[in-house]
């Protein structure tokens, strides 16, 4: 049976995400913009609320919420800044592989801690060569031993210099095909060997930390192998089916936060003698936004339900993320229109949510990439 009415323990946690993302996140999200200072306290408390790694099973001492209701925080945090969520939602994502394919020792020892203490994680794929094309990455792993040896690079990696551990993805076949080519593996970030590099500064989403990072003969035993050797590539793959609706919630967050201030914008100031959201080019824009925002936040719960009946929703949530993604880049931008030349300022909230929503359409794998996987999807139910 379908039903959309949200249960008591939903609207909870919604609620909870949603005052914390008003009272805590917005009156510092300038500052964190502004200065690029991670938000080190902000996360704290949003761990101490239960809000971050909402994923990790009970069995391990978390919240073990399903994709469904994390995405309902997601969106409540991406709300109050998409810079902060981003870096909170990361650990989410470094997380899923483990949730996926660790041994019960591994998830005692890395999800564990993370619910002891207010730690950061990483999730290592993007290379400065391999980025949509993940079968390119080249950084390697070479078994001796009981150990392996990993060198090569990561590019943009979301928490990176704030990181405990990473999840890596790493060649181990260079001969085989995608498929069976890799190997993930949790590796320390204090191991000898790792070098995080500056925090890039991007266009929005200023908050987060982002950067490159250099393994030098890393050492890294293979008790943090996870997964079977050459199952890296699909454990990375299904990780994103768990990741991307969540990413796509936040779109929808921002996407809502857009609407909302250029609603509010639009009542009190008057052009011609009239509200200006009387003038129907305006309210139309408003319209087009509520249309946008309620469609891609279905997708959003069709792809996370799915998720969470243990089926494979890979379709469902690239087009939730590319639909999503879009509609954060449409909105913000209308809410600079509707806010004139108030929209440009950077003492007004919407020229953030501008910059903050080009990431949506890039990172968790770009528009084009969800529509690669979209369209293969339909080729394969065509033939
Ligand atoms: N589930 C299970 N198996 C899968 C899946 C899946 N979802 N997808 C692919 N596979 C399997 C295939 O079935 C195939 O198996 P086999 O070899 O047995 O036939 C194998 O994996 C190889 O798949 P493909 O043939 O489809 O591989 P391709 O090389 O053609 O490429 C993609 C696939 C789809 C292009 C892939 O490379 C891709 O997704 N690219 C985009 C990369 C991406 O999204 N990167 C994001 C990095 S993380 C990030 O940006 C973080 C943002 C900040 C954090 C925000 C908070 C969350
Ligand atoms: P490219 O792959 O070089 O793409 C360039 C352009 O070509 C894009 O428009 C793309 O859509 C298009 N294109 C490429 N291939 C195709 C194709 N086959 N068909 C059609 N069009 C195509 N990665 C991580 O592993 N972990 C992280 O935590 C992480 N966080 C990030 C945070 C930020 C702020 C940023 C900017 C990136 C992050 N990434 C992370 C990396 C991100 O996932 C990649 O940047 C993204 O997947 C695109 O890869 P690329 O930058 O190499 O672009």
């Amino acid at each position: 049976s379908i039903n959309f009415q949200l249960s008591e323990d939903q609207l909870s946690i919604q609620d909870t995400a949603r005052q914390f993302a008003r009272e805590v996140i917005i009156p510092a999200a300038p500052h964190h913009d502004k200065t690029g200072e991670y938000p080190t306290e902000i996360i704290k408390q949003a761990w101490e609320l239960g809000l971050v790694n909402c994923h990790i099973p009970s069995k391990y001492n978390g919240l073990g919420l399903g994709v469904f209701d994390a995405a309902l925080v997601s969106e409540q945090l991406a709300y109050g800044c998409t810079g902060i969520q981003t870096a909170i939602e990361a650990n989410g994502l470094a997380e899923a592989p483990v949730i996926l394919a660790a041994t019960d020792a591994q998830k005692k020892k890395y999800l564990g801690r993370m619910t002891e203490a207010p730690l950061m994680a990483g999730y290592c794929v993007t290379e400065p060569g391999a980025g949509s094309d993940v079968a390119a990455a080249k950084t390697n792993a070479v078994k001796k031993g009981n150990k392996w040896i990993v060198n090569g690079q990561k590019m943009w990696i979301t928490n990176g210099g704030k990181a405990n551990w990473y999840f890596l993805l790493a060649k181990t076949d260079p001969t085989a095909n995608a498929g069976k080519a890799f190997t993930g593996f949790i590796v320390d970030a204090d191991s000898p060997g790792i070098t995080a590099g500056r925090k890039e500064w991007n266009m929005g989403q200023r908050a987060s930390d982002t950067r490159g990072i250099t393994f030098e003969d890393v050492e890294v035993l293979d008790e943090n192998r996870l997964g079977e050797v050459g199952q890296g590539f699909k454990i990375a793959m299904r990780a994103f089916d768990i990741t991307r609706p969540l990413v796509a919630s936040a779109a929808v967050g921002l996407a809502q936060r857009a609407m909302n201030e250029a609603s509010a914008y639009a009542l009190q100031r008057t052009t011609m003698g009239k509200p200006i959201i009387e003038h129907q080019a305006v309210a139309f824009m408003l319209a087009d936004m509520a249309i946008q925002v309620e469609a891609s936040r279905m997708m959003v719960w069709r792809a996370g339900w799915l998720r969470d009946q243990n089926k494979r929703n890979t379709y469902y949530a690239s087009i939730a993320k590319a639909l999503a993604s879009e509609t954060a880049n449409k909105c913000a931008a209308d809410a600079v229109q509707i806010f004139g030349g108030n929209g440009f300022n950077s003492e007004y909230p919407v020229e953030k949510l501008m910059r903050d929503a080009k990431i949506f359409t890039i990172y968790e794998g770009t528009s084009q990439i969800q529509r690669l996987i979209i369209s293969r999807a339909i080729t394969d139910a065509t033939k």
